[in-house]
C-alpha cells in the first residue's frame, strides 16, 4: 500500500492512531521499530537535531532533505510538520510536489505567519495568519498534488494565540472548505478542556488530531472516547536522545573512560544493524566481482615449532623473527599485497605472544591434543566468501597466490614440480599425484589432484604440496559443509585430521582439487638455517 494511502486511511477510519516523532533517518526506523504505524516530521525536533531554532532557520530545502533520509529509511508513513509552508500558496505548490516526490505522506501548515516561532514560546503574542490566505494556501496544496491520497492537515493555532473556540472553529470550518484532510486543534493547557470543548462542536466535520505534549496527564482512552482521529507524541524520541547524549558525554567527561558508558549505549553490531549492513553484504556478494575484498586469509598457526628449538621457547614459530619482522608479518605482507585484507592467525602456543596489529585471531586453545583441521575450524565462521589457507611457518611469493586466485577453480592448492631439489626433502612434506605430470604445458590444461601422499618415496608424485589452497565462494562453502559435518558426526577424526587429509577426503568425494604447477619461490621455515635464508625472501 502506498505511503500516503496508509496515512489517509488513519484518518479516515474510527479507530484512533498514531504518529511518533522523528528528526532523522535513525530516529525514523527506531520508530518504525517500535511498532508506530506513521511519524510525525516534527519542525521542533527535525530543527534541534539541526542544531538551530525552531524558527524556521533551517531552510525548508534543507527540511526536504532531512526527510527524505527517513522517507528512504522506513516504509511507514511520514506526516511533515510543514510550519506555516514556508512562504505563500506558491510556495506550498512547490512543497508538496517535493514531498510527494521524496514519497512523504502528507503535510501540515499551521495558520501562523514565516518565519514562525514554536507554539510553546510565547504563544499568545504569535499573531494568527488571515484566514483566507491560509485558505488559499491550503487549496494551493490540494490542487498541487498529484496523488489523490496525500494528506493536508490544517493546524489551527486559535487557542495557542489566546482566541477562544468561536475562532478555532471558525478557523478549522474555513480550512475545511478549502479542502483540509484532518484538523489538528493545538492547545497548550495542561488540561484537555479546550481540545475537548472544540471537538464537541466541531463533531466529525474532519477527522482531529492533536498533540499532547503539555496534556500529557490525560488518558488516552479520553481521546479515544471523544472520537479524536490521531494523536501525535511530538517530540519524545528528540528528548530522550538529549537526555542520553548529555548523561553519556558528561559521565565520560568525568571519569576519562568508558567504562561506566560501554552497557549503556548501544553496540556497535546494533548499530550496524539498524543501518542495514547486512543487506549491504548479501548485496556486495550477489553484485561484485569476486575480488580479493571477499576473501579472508587464515594462517594456522598454532603450533610451537618445536624443531627450531630455543627460538621457539617463548614465541610459537609464526612469531620467530626473519629480518625485522616475525614470519606471521612476512605473511600478512604477501596477502595485503594481493589485495586480501582480512587475515585471521589461528593462535595455540603462547597465544598472547601473537598479536600483530591489523590481523584478527581466534585462538585453538586445544592446539596441543589437535591437528590442523580442528585450527581451520575455528577460524572458518567467521571467514569471507572465499579462503586462502597457509601455514604460520610457509612464505611464499605473491604471485602464487595471485595465480590460484585467478583462476577459476573451486579449490586450487599450488605445487612445487621441482619437489626433488626442494628443501625439504627428508622433512615431513605433503605430496600430491595428479592427473598429468608437470611440463611446459600443463598450465595451459586442468590438472587436478588425485591424491595426497607423505612418503616421497611413493610411485607416481608429481609435486609437493606448498601448504597454499585458495577456495572460491563455492570452494569454500564445500570445505565447510564438510568440517561442520566432521565437527557433528565425528570430532574425534576431525581432531587428527591435517589439512591434506581434508582435501583427499574432498578429492575422494569427487570435488575438484586444481594443481598449480611451479617451481621454487616459497620456502617453509623448519629449520634454523631456515631463519636465516627467509630473512632474504
Ligand atoms: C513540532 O513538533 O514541531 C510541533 C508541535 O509543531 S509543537 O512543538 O507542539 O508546536
Ligand atoms: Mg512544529
Amino acid at each position: 500500500m502506498k505511503k500516503t494511502t496508509k496515512l489517509k486511511n488513519m484518518l479516515t477510519r474510527t479507530e484512533l492512531g498514531f504518529l511518533m516523532e522523528a528528526h532523522n533517518g535513525l530516529s525514523a526506523k527506531v520508530v518504525q521499530e517500535a511498532g508506530f504505524e506513521g511519524i510525525w516530521g516534527s519542525g521542533l525536533s527535525i530543527s534541534a537535531a539541526l542544531g538551530v531554532r525552531d524558527n524556521n532557520e533551517a531552510s525548508w530545502t534543507q527540511v526536504l532533505e532531512v526527510v527524505e533520509f527517513m522517507s528512504d529509511a522506513t516504509e511507514i508513513p511520514i506526516l511533515l510538520d510543514g510550519d506555516t509552508g514556508y512562504g505563500n500558496f506558491n510556495s506550498m505548490r512547490r512543497l508538496v510536489q517535493k514531498l510527494e516526490q521524496r514519497q512523504v505522506a502528507g503535510v501540515c501548515i499551521e495558520d501562523k505567519i514565516f518565519p514562525k516561532t514554536n507554539s510553546f514560546i510565547r504563544g499568545t503574542s504569535q499573531p494568527l495568519a488571515d484566514i483566507q490566505e491560509f485558505a488559499g494556501k491550503i487549496k494551493a496544496g490540494k490542487d498541487a498534488q498529484r496523488d489523490d491520497d496525500f494528506v493536508i492537515v490544517a493546524r489551527v493555532e486559535a487557542f495557542i494565540a489566546g482566541w477562544g473556540l468561536d475562532e478555532a472553529l471558525k478557523r478549522a470550518e474555513a480550512y475545511r472548505l478549502a479542502g483540509a484532510d484532518a484538523i489538528l486543534m493545538h492547545s497548550a493547557l495542561k488540561n484537555p478542556s479546550e481540545i475537548l470543548a472544540f471537538k464537541k462542536e466541531w463533531g466529525d466535520r474532519l477527522p482531529v488530531v492533536i498533540v499532547p505534549t503539555k496534556y500529557y496527564a490525560t488518558p488516552t482512552d479520553v481521546f479515544r472516547d471523544q472520537g479524536i482521529r490521531v494523536v501525535i507524541w511530538a517530540n519524545h524520541v528528540m528528548r530522550a536522545a538529549l537526555t542520553a547524549m548529555k548523561e553519556t558525554a558528561a559521565q565520560i567527561k568525568r571519569d576519562e573512560n568508558l567504562l561506566q558508558v560501554e552497557d549503556r549505549v548501544a553496540t556497535v553490531a546494533e548499530v550496524f544493524r539498524i543501518q542495514g549492513e547486512n543487506e549491504l553484504a548479501e548485496a556486495e556478494s550477489r553484485y561484485l566481482p569476486k575480488t580479493a575484498g571477499h576473501t579472508t586469509a587464515i594462517v594456522l598457526a598454532a603450533s610451537r615449532g618445536v624443531e627450531l628449538g630455543a627460538l621457539t621457547e617463548d614465541r610459537p614459530k609464526a612469531m620467530v623473527m626473519l629480518g625485522s619482522a616475525p614470519i606471521l608479518s612476512h605473511i600478512a605482507d604477501t596477502y595485503r599485497a594481493v589485495g586480501i585484507k582480512d587475515i585471521v592467525a589461528v593462535r595455540g602456543f603462547k597465544k598472547e605472544t601473537v598479536n600483530l596489529t591489523s590481523l584478527r585471531y581466534v585462538d585453538n586453545n586445544d592446539y596441543a591434543k589437535t591437528q590442523e583441521v580442528s585450527s581451520l575450524a575455528k577460524a572458518l565462521p567467521d571467514a569471507g566468501s572465499a579462503i586462502c589457507v597457509s601455514y604460520g611457518d610457509v612464505l611464499f611469493k605473491k604471485y602464487v597466490v595471485a595465480a590460484l586466485m585467478e583462476s577459476d577453480a573451486d579449490i586450487a592448492v599450488a605445487v612445487d614440480s621441482g619437489y626433488r631439489e626442494s628443501r625439504n626433502k627428508g622433512r615431513l612434506a605433503d605430496y600430491v599425484i595428479c592427473s598429468e605430470p608437470p611440463s611446459r604445458t600443463s598450465f595451459l590444461h586442468k590438472v587436478t589432484v588425485n591424491s595426497f601422499v607423505s612418503d616421497p618415496e611413493r610411485d607416481g608424485i608429481h609435486g609437493e604440496w606448498m601448504g597454499l589452497l585458495y577456495a572460491s565462494e563455492k570452494g569454500a562453502t564445500l570445505i565447510k559443509d564438510l568440517v561442520r559435518k566432521l565437527e557433528k558426526e565425528d570430532p574425534t577424526k576431525l581432531a587428527r585430521m591435517k589439512m591434506p587429509d581434508l582435501l583427499g577426503e574432498l578429492a575422494a568425494s569427487g570435488v575438484e582439487i586444481r594443481a598449480f604447477y611451479t617451481t621454487g619461490n616459497w620456502l617453509d621455515i623448519d629449520h634454523v638455517d631456515d631463519v636465516v635464508i627467509g630473512a632474504n625472501f
